[in-house]
């Protein structure tokens, strides 16, 4: 494949509603979409960084910075043969996954696209249909979350998931399960607690969730294998998985039951595959997470989800929840049973809509190879 230009653009869409976890609020989604050109066909990727470094390490800023000054670069470097070859000539540059994922997965929507074939054939997905949950955020007030928890359940989503921290949890869940006592329900602190929380952990088992996703810190692996030794609830990796490695360690420590895999985190669609694998082998099952993408990072998402071991409900869900307008035509929609199903065209199977584009971005720069 040869790369003529990748164009960087910055795009800002106000969210319905705000977005709470434990490390924050967010109101308006800064995203960079990334163009790859080569030979008449264009391939689109989204950098799923958040805005500010609170997640992981990386915000819409520093995913700018490294992909105009270094990924860009190293993959005019050299010749691509195939998508698989993008995140080798990457792994030099250490971190920055969620810069680097946005030009991989552009380079697989190209490959898809040339090839004519649907993206989630060429990873080797094999489901028609995925499962659909919803994570919803800290609100102002338990009886607005049982309003919202209401509202999806009616719209069909299979789970739902809530966002907890200290002083957002007990009570809340009790509440929840008192007026939904059979919903299929899990919790994401997204490392807001540590060891000395136990005693919670251990009154969260009585209440039947499906998983609790990232308690303690995103850099460890040893304290979450102490805490599932402590729980009945299966313990769910995010923050601390960045890669296939991490995934072997941390199922064979036992650090948890079930990985969450996202594609900006683990840099790409070769290495989300590989963390999959590595979880099929072993028996865990894994699901798809989110970052409150634009419909660029959604189609990807549905893609990546139709691999066998995607066996939960993701954080997957319809355009209309997070954006007025999304970018792609036609927007993601959900059934009534709660799922997607596949798009059978080429490439991410959803077309961007470059008018709706042009509408919300608000930094252009485009880059082509030292001749
Ligand atoms: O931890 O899964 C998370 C959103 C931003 C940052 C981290 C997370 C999330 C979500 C949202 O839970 C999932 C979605 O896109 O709906
Ligand atoms: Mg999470």
């Amino acid at each position: 494949m040869k790369i003529d230009q990748i164009e960087l653009r910055e795009v800002q869409m106000p969210l319905i509603s705000f977005f709470e976890t434990s490390f924050g609020r967010t109101t308006l989604r800064r995203i960079i979409l990334v163009r790859v050109f080569s030979e008449g066909l264009v391939g689109y990727g989204e950098a799923t960084s958040p805005e500010a470094p609170y997640y992981n390490h990386e915000s819409t800023g520093t995913a700018w910075h490294v992909l105009r000054d270094f990924v860009v670069p190293r993959v005019f470097q050299s010749s691509l043969e195939t998508p698989d070859n993008v995140a080798p000539l990457l792994a030099p540059i250490r971190g920055h996954n969620m810069a680097k994922a946005s030009i991989e997965t552009a380079i697989w929507d190209l490959y898809a696209r040339r090839l004519q074939k649907p993206l989630y054939e060429l990873i080797g997905g094999q489901r028609r249909m995925i499962d659909c949950g919803v994570s919803l955020g800290i609100q102002n007030s338990i009886a607005e979350l049982l309003g919202k928890i209401e509202r999806e359940l009616d719209a069909g989503y299979q789970r739902i998931k809530i966002k907890i921290k200290p002083g957002w949890d007990l009570a809340v869940v009790r509440e929840i399960r008192r007026q939904f006592p059979t919903v299929v329900l899990m919790c994401d602190a997204n490392s807001a607690y540590s060891l000395k929380d136990i005693d919670l952990f251990r009154r969260l088992d009585e209440f039947g969730l499906l998983m609790i996703e990232q308690p303690l810190a995103w850099n460890d692996i040893l304290d979450h294998v102490k805490l599932q030794q402590a729980i009945k609830t299966p313990v769910c990796l995010d923050e601390s998985i960045l890669d296939s490695e991490d995934a072997r360690k941390a199922i064979e420590a036992g650090a948890c039951r079930i990985i969450n895999i996202k594609l900006g985190r683990v840099g790409g669609f070769a290495e989300a595959r590989k963390v999959h694998d590595v979880c099929l082998a072993r028996s865990v099952p894994v699901w798809c997470g989110g970052m409150l993408e634009s419909g660029i990072g959604r189609a990807q998402n549905i893609a990546m989800s139709s691999l066998e071991n995607f066996l939960l409900p993701g954080d997957v869900s319809a355009s209309k929840r997070y954006f007025h307008k999304d970018l792609i035509d036609p927007e993601v929609e959900v059934d009534p049973q709660g799922r997607i199903r596949l798009p059978e065209e080429s490439g991410i199977g959803f077309q961007p809509n470059m008018k709706r584009i042009e509408q919300v971005t608000v930094r252009t720069e485009i880059l082509r190879p030292a001749s």
